[in-house]
């Protein structure tokens, strides 16, 4: 009895002493995210950590940290490349400079939805290996739909854009200026705040955050541009992706195209949702343009493609080679 009890303190004794996963032999990763919950980059994370968990038999075990609550919008990369968080999911948008050529995808090139964005971004990714991501290991890249407007006002024509103050970030807010809006620079968890403070009257992203983050509670008007799509990247400490095991990282390179196409799939269905969501609860008014007024709206953008490419080659990048490729790819996995 004595040598039975003996045996059950030592058991418990070992079980409090190390975690779970370590004895079960099982890699724990922690997986940050800037955020709330509910938020498409959220969901993305938590069917990859599900994959993974499920691929690897339980080999690997993922803690999410979604709302910023391990890294923020800003200090993603840095934070993943410090060790502050293994793995992170950040919005390139929100660091213009700092990702040049990914950026790139936020020109007005015609992108038409989540699902052909995020695979012409991972085949750019691919294609150019861009510098910015040499101190991580990429598990993967998706965008979000295409941008449209929001806002507390209608705005059906260039003269009632003109001077209202809207949120957006990187390649985009280059389109709202050109349109005659005041564009303003946040990342989207600090859009609510302003929002409701009126510090902006509208924001420009895809159509999902107006079931997401409740913005049809506050913008009655939806004006469709169909215009530039966000990217995004996930990224992982490099010491700790040298550090799996060989078959961890097979399933892991496994995932990255796959999960790029799920989350475009996820986003294209998840904005539709959305917007008929948007009507039928909060009766949010959408304004589609006139062919002549698109027609207007879009001629006012073809100069920002043209400085792009002028201003980044000046910096020794190819870049009207990575907006041909960026047409291409688009137009091959559009279909055309
Ligand atoms: N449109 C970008 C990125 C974005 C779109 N939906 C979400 C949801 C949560 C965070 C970021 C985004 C933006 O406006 O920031």
């Amino acid at each position: 009895m004595k040598r039975i009890l003996g045996f059950f303190v030592a058991a418990v004794f070992v079980i409090g002493f190390f975690p779970a996963s370590s004895l079960a032999g099982a890699v724990t990763l922690s997986y940050a995210n800037f955020p709330p919950a509910p938020t498409f980059p959220c969901v993305q994370m938590e069917r990859w950590k599900k994959e993974v968990e499920a691929r690897t038999n339980g080999k690997v075990v993922i803690n999410t940290y979604p709302g910023g609550t391990l890294l923020g919008a800003k200090n993603m990369m840095d934070g993943v490349i410090a060790g502050q968080a293994d793995i992170g999911c950040l919005c390139m948008a929100y660091q213009p400079g700092r990702f040049a050529i990914t950026n790139a995808v936020s020109l007005p090139l015609g992108i038409p939805n989540s699902t052909v964005g995020s695979l012409v971004l991972w085949d750019l990714y691919k294609k150019y290996s861009p510098k910015a991501f040499s101190k991580v290991k990429v598990l993967t890249m998706f965008t979000t739909a295409p941008s449209n407007i929001m806002s507390k006002i209608p705005i059906r024509s260039l003269k009632d854009i003109k001077g209202v103050d809207l949120r957006a970030s990187g390649g985009a807010a280059q389109i709202l200026k050109a349109w005659g809006a005041n564009a303003v620079g946040m990342p989207m968890p600090a859009t609510p705040e302003a929002l409701q403070k009126g510090v902006v009257k509208g924001l420009f992203s895809s159509l999902e955050v107006m079931k997401d983050f409740k913005f049809a509670e506050l913008c009655g008007y939806v004006t469709m541009t169909d215009t530039a799509v966000y990217p995004f990247a996930v990224v992982m400490n490099m010491d700790k992706w040298n550090a799996l095991p060989r078959d961890v990282r097979q399933v892991m390179e496994e995932l990255r195209t796959q999960q790029a196409a799920w989350t475009g799939a996820y986003m294209d269905n998840h904005v539709k949702e959305a917007i008929a969501w948007s009507k039928q609860t909060h009766h949010v008014e959408v304004i589609e343009l006139s062919a002549e007024q698109k027609a207007k709206w879009d001629a006012l953008l073809d100069p920002i493609t043209a400085k792009w490419i002028a201003d980044t080659q000046a910096k020794g990048l190819p870049a009207q080679a990575v907006v041909d490729d960026i047409r291409a790819f688009a137009a091959m996995y559009a279909g055309k």
